[in-house]
C-alpha cells in the first residue's frame, strides 16, 4: 500500500506543465551554436541519489559549513520569523535540511517543492510519518522560470527556504527575476537563502572535481537522462567530465567534453561534435557578502542579515 494513504495530513500536487516539454528543451540546447544541457536535468532518481553522495564528500564543503550556519542562528531565525510558518522548502530534494529546522521553528505547514517527483514523493512520505503534526504539500514543478503556489498553501507567514546555493545555478540577472517571484509568491514575509561564497580556487574546483569521480558521475549521468527524455544516442564513454572556474563571471562552470569525433541523433535531428568539442552543463556562480545583499535588495527583499560560518565559506541570508 501506498504510505502516504494512511497520512491525512499529507497532499501532494502535481503541477509539472505540459508547456514545459523536457524532449523539446533538451534537443533544443544540444542544437545550439554552444551546446548546454540545463541543470534540472541532473536531477532523475540516481542524479538526485549522487548529489547525496557529493554532499559526503570531503572536498565539497557547501552542506557542512551551511549546517554550521543554521545549527548557530536557528534561534535567531526562529525569532524572526515567529511561530506557526508555512515553510516553504524550494528544491526540496529529501527535505533533510527543512526537517532539521522543524524542532525549532515549528512551522504550521511545510510546503516541499522540487522537480524530482518520484523522490520528493518517497522522502516527503517518510518525513510526513515522523511529524504527524505538520500539514504537508509536496508539489512537483519546475520553478526554474518562476515560482507559483497552489491554492492549498497558507497566505500566513510564509518562508521561502532556499538553500545549498542552487540560487547559484542563475545567472545575476536571472536570479533576480526569480527572487523576486519568490517574494511576490509569499508576500509579507520572510526568505532564507543559502549561497556559496567566493574561495580560495584550488578549493573550489577540487569541489566541483573530486577525487573518487563522484560529481563527474553526476555530470555524465545528465547524458543518460537526455537518451531517456529526448530519445538521444549519447554514448556516457565519450565523454569526459570538466570542471572549471571561470574567473570573470566568478563561477564554478560543468561541462562534458567529447573524446572523439563523434555524432548524436535523435528522432528528427542530430548535432555534430568535434573531438575537445563541449556540452556545457552547470553554472554555479559564487557570491561575496555586498553581492548577496545587493542581489536581495534588488529583488525587493529588506532587512538583509547575513550570517557566515567562522571560515567564511558560506553564508546564510535572512530577508523580510
Ligand atoms: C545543488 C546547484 C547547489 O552548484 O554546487 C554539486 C550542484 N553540481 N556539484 C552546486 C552541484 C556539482 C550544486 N547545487
Amino acid at each position: 500500500m501506498d504510505a502516504s494513504l494512511a497520512l491525512p495530513r499529507l497532499r501532494f500536487c502535481d503541477s509539472l506543465k505540459a508547456a514545459d516539454d523536457p524532449a523539446l528543451e533538451l534537443r533544443a540546447g544540444l542544437s545550439a551554436a554552444a551546446a548546454s544541457i540545463a541543470p534540472k536535468f541532473f536531477y532523475d532518481r540516481l542524479g538526485a541519489r549522487l548529489f547525496e553522495a557529493i554532499c559526503e564528500l570531503s572536498e565539497y564543503t557547501l552542506p557542512r559549513d551551511e549546517q554550521v550556519i543554521f545549527d548557530r542562528h536557528t534561534a535567531d531565525i526562529t525569532q524572526a520569523v515567529g511561530p506557526d510558518c508555512t515553510l516553504i522548502d524550494l528544491g526540496a530534494g529529501n527535505c533533510a535540511k527543512a526537517e532539521r529546522l522543524f524542532p525549532a521553528l515549528a512551522p504550521r505547514q511545510y510546503v516541499a517543492i522540487d522537480i524530482a517527483a518520484a523522490f520528493l514523493r518517497e522522502q516527503l512520505t517518510r518525513v510526513a510519518q515522523r511529524h504527524p503534526q505538520i500539514e504537508m504539500i509536496g508539489v512537483a514543478t519546475d520553478f526554474s522560470s518562476g515560482l507559483a503556489l497552489p491554492a492549498s498553501v497558507r497566505a500566513q507567514r510564509r518562508l521561502a527556504f532556499y538553500p545549498g546555493s542552487s540560487i547559484g545555478n542563475f545567472a545575476p540577472l536571472d536570479a533576480r527575476a526569480f527572487l523576486s517571484s519568490v517574494h511576490a509568491a509569499c508576500n509579507g514575509g520572510y526568505l532564507l537563502l543559502g549561497a556559496d561564497l567566493v574561495k580560495d580556487p584550488v578549493a573550489q574546483v577540487a569541489a566541483y572535481d573530486d577525487a573518487l569521480g563522484v560529481t563527474a558521475a553526476f555530470n555524465l549521468n545528465v547524458l543518460n537522462v537526455a537518451n531517456r527524455l529526448a530519445g538521444t544516442d549519447f554514448l556516457v564513454s565519450d565523454w569526459r567530465h570538466v570542471a572549471r572556474f571561470n574567473e570573470t563571471e566568478s563561477r564554478m562552470e560543468m561541462h562534458l567534453e567529447a573524446r572523439r569525433d563523434l555524432v548524436v541523433c535523435w528522432p528528427g535531428g542530430e548535432r555534430r561534435f568535434a573531438a575537445g568539442e563541449l556540452i556545457h552543463t552547470e553554472n554555479s556562480y559564487k557570491y561575496t557578502r555586498s553581492g548577496l545583499t545587493g542581489l536581495l535588495h534588488s529583488a525587493g527583499y529588506r532587512n538583509v542579515r547575513l550570517f557566515t560560518d567562522p571560515s567564511e565559506r558560506f553564508v546564510v541570508a535572512l530577508a523580510e
